[in-house]
């Protein structure tokens, strides 16, 4: 056993074993990670480093922080979503002795929980919406000036952190974990694509026959749609870019602007990255009984404020779903208060997806620790190398096969001169 964290603050320390249990599940889903982690113990390529994460605190995170510790590095987390924290998971990593500033529920003291890790002199961000390497930047100047880098997990942080570039704001060379193939193809398409499934826990609602409106189709959009439609539903896409309106038309689906979308809508799905885009005109054009939820970063998106002032009453009906009736009688349910619903109502994409996902972050770790000398404050890309790796291991540990390319083949793919 290692010793209790000195530093943390968390809901119950009770927990621990509960939060062990959900660990060790996960953990048996997470190969690839695990195959990163033996290295790292080998190699060491994290010694010293100190590692200051703001992610979800779930289970699979839980994993990724173990990894990072048996490369060598100290690390400290917070929580990145005030609603997605796993209580149990916080206890057992407490007790595993890592600092933890994290609860469910925390809204009032969400920033002090990010100066907390901050406070530890992190030398490496890893972030995830990118409000610790903004706190940082806001907060912490020297700090940012001697870190080695960030790493962002997810497309609204990558977003924010693009326009501090634009800006000549960034202090720091980011990598866009995010961005890397390997994350958007599988945890933003079908990890948050099953997060169809918060409609079905927190509601059990039959989706089959339904009008589920998603808004937005990028990769995490495309799997949200691609789910329901498997449900039954039928599927309309709202969107604002002609590029991704035409794919989704091509793919089957009906494109309508949200004005008119909201007039059909059974149940409504964001993941956009943008705020208002179910906003207060489109509340009272909705049917009686309309289901929303938010599955994009932050929740802004559904105009939550602006429902709670139109709303003549709001009472919580089950948990995670508040009830709002209107002036005209109708009643929606918004779930998560608008947060991402899938973090809060199911645990996020499951240990397979973020298996993915978080090996990507362990060995981005390692490339900035090798490769921050010749790193610059803007954001990068993953080496696509990264991603082939966790993919060719991926499969390896799924026991499935593949071909090579022959000498011959290789010759050919990397010769102009043979055609008709
Ligand atoms: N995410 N982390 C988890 N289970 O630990 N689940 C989801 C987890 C990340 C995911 O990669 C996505 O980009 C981000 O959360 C949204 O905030």
């Amino acid at each position: 056993m290692r010793p209790l964290a000195k530093d943390y603050r968390i809901q119950s320390l009770d927990l621990a074993a509960q939060g062990a249990d959900a660990i060790y599940l996960a953990e048996m889903r997470m190969p690839a990670l695990a195959r990163i982690k033996q290295r790292f113990a080998a190699e060491r390529p994290l010694e010293g480093v100190g590692i200051g994460a703001c992610l979800h605190v779930t289970r699979e995170t839980a994993v990724l922080l173990r990894t990072l510790r048996a490369g060598g590095a100290t690390v400290a987390l917070c929580g990145s979503n005030p609603l997605s924290t796993q209580d149990d998971v916080a206890a057992a990593l407490v007790a595993d002795g890592f600092p933890v500033y994290a609860w469910r529920g925390n809204d009032a003291e969400y920033y002090p929980c990010l100066r907390a890790v901050l406070a530890r002199q992190p030398t490496l961000l890893i972030d995830d919406g990118a409000d610790l390497i903004v706190t940082a930047h806001r907060e912490q100047a020297a700090l940012v000036a001697e870190a080695l880098g960030a790493q962002e997990e997810t497309t609204t942080g990558v977003t924010r952190l693009r326009v501090m570039a634009q800006e000549g704001a960034l202090r720091t060379p980011v990598i866009a974990v995010n961005d890397a193939k390997i994350k958007m193809m599988f945890d933003n398409r079908y990890g948050t694509g099953q997060g169809v499934l918060s409609v079905i826990k927190a509601m059990n609602v039959l989706l089959a026959g339904k009008a589920v409106v998603v808004a937005g189709y990028g990769w995490c959009s495309k799997g949200l749609a691609l789910r329901a439609r498997g449900l039954g539903a039928e599927v309309i896409v709202t969107e604002v870019d002609p590029l991704k309106a035409l794919e989704a038309v091509m793919e089957g689906y009906r494109v309508l602007p949200m004005a008119q979308a909201v007039q059909e809508a059974d149940v409504i799905l964001t993941s956009t990255g943008c705020r208002d885009v179910v906003a207060a005109e489109h509340f009272p054009q909705m049917k009686d009984g309309t289901i929303l939820a938010n599955l994009g970063h932050f929740n802004v998106e559904i105009a939550v404020e602006a429902l709670d002032r139109l709303a003549t009453t709001k009472r919580r009906v089950r948990e995670d779903v508040d009830e709002y009736t209107l002036a005209n009688g109708h009643r929606l349910y918004l779930l998560a208060e608008g947060r991402l619903a899938n973090l809060v109502t199911l645990g996020g994409p499951p240990a397979e997806i973020m298996d993915l996902s978080f090996s990507v972050q362990a060995l981005t770790a390692e490339y900035l620790v090798k490769t921050h000398r010749a790193l610059t404050p803007q954001v990068y890309d993953v080496p696509d190398a990264i991603s082939h790796d966790v993919a060719r291991v991926k499969l390896e540990t799924m026991q499935i096969h593949i071909d090579a390319l022959t000498q011959d083949q290789l010759h050919y793919i990397h010769s102009f001169h043979t055609g008709t």
